[in-house]
């Protein structure tokens, strides 16, 4: 089945079985406990929705034939979803190599919370080059852990590289693929052992659920995985896991009709005088657009640009803008925008935002799938701001 056939289908097969009513949609199964007839049958598999529930094993399949995976976990946030794969599969006194442009809750996470609280090993590396990366190793590294294209900067590492050095050196490799999502992007299938998801974004696409994932193809990875999620908790609720199906089904339309006004705002944001550079991965400046266009088969609807006035320049387009909405997050139908350095990556400390090349007056645009036309004009009034 091709993707966007598994998108509407998998995991929501109608049920002919005796006592199946056939719907076409997956029914929200509420239940927190189900009642067996014999104490040793749990009824359909299912004891506690803790540990299983239908409705979240619908989308878990679907999440797992969308990555070319083999196993699928849901999760209550995508930070869940990063802290399931720390505490099943490392342990306090191991190290991992992390690209040093993350999303700032994953960098604040593993340096306040792994490393500082828990005693994981932490090294943050541009990676890039791969070389880099192979540096930073060192006999105790267990993971590497990778966002590609990052959050907010748009730097790209080549994913089947790392992998392969890794695989030498038996580490394993996680790839955060929630920009790209496997519309555009299949890490497992370029050699990583772990894909993480924000379903909040993309995936769930309309900005009303929170939520995490992890698809692995190991068997042995999967229980590992599957025993925390039972024993520690941070499972999506049913509810959520119904609206990630609902929103998985478009997943295909919208991240083309995303990528199609991403692409034509960055061209036209280029032309702009009052900006002074344009970060897109599809755009020919980008200086990994070869590796952009070779590792993904999309280059996504986020873009980020830097305005020639700096971050008070920033502050007037941010709070002129009438479409684009001020606010986090971003991978929903709605169009948003914010300043990395003042929101979502304030945590990040001033001095490693500057290593990175992260500027204070650094715009992040999540383009939505309004008429590209509103947008642009949208852009264009609140650009027009900075000289009044
Ligand atoms: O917010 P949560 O569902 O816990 O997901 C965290 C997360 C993980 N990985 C990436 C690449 C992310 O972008 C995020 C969340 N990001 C934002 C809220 C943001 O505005 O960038």
């Amino acid at each position: 089945m091709k993707f966007d056939t598994r998108a509407v289908h998998v995991g929501e097969e109608p049920n002919f079985a005796p006592g199946g009513t056939g719907d076409v949609v997956m029914p929200i199964h509420l239940a927190s406990t189900f009642a067996r007839a014999r104490i040793d049958e749990p009824t359909a598999g299912y004891e506690y929705s803790r540990s299983g529930n239908p409705t979240r094993d619908g989308l878990e399949r679907r999440l797992a034939a969308l990555e070319d995976g083999r196993h699928g976990l849901a999760f209550a946030s995508g930070l869940a979803a990063e802290t399931a794969v720390v505490l099943s599969l490392l342990r306090p006194g191991d190290h991992v190599v992390l690209f040093d442009d993350l999303y700032g809750g994953s960098r604040r996470l593993f340096t306040k919370v792994f490393s500082e609280q828990w005693g994981l090993s932490i090294t943050f590396v541009d990676a890039r080059d791969p070389e880099n990366v192979a540096k930073a190793m060192r006999p105790e590294t267990r993971m590497i852990w990778l966002e590609t294209p990052t959050n907010p900067l748009l730097k790209l590492c080549d994913i089947e590289a790392i992998c392969d050095l890794a695989q030498r050196k038996n580490c394993l490799v996680a790839v955060d693929n929630t920009f790209m999502t496997p519309a555009f992007q299949r890490p497992l299938s370029l050699g990583a052992d772990l894909v993480v998801h924000s379903t909040t974004k993309y995936l769930n696409g309309h900005s009303d659920s929170v939520g995490g994932a992890v698809i692995v193809n190991d068997d042995d990875l999967h229980e590992r995985l599957r025993f925390h999620q039972n024993a520690a908790g941070a499972v999506l609720s049913p509810f959520d896991s119904f609206l990630v199906l609902r929103g998985l089904k478009t997943l295909g339309v919208r991240m083309r009709a995303h990528q199609d006004s991403a692409a034509r705002i960055a061209a036209w944001l280029s032309e702009r005088s009052e900006v002074s550079g344009v970060i897109y991965p599809g755009l020919d400046s980008h200086p990994q657009h070869d590796l952009a266009a070779r590792q993904m088969s999309g280059f996504g609807g986020m873009v980020s640009f830097e305005l020639e006035g700096g971050l008070t320049a920033a502050r007037v387009v941010l709070e002129s803008l009438e479409i684009f909405a001020l606010a986090e997050s971003l991978g929903g139908v709605e169009s948003l925008v914010e300043s990395p350095a003042l929101m979502t990556h304030a945590s990040v400390p001033a001095q490693a935002r500057l290593d990175i090349g992260l500027a204070d007056g650094l715009v992040r645009l999540s383009v939505g799938i309004e008429d590209p036309e509103d947008l642009l004009a949208d852009l264009d009034q609140a650009l027009k701001k900075i000289h009044t």
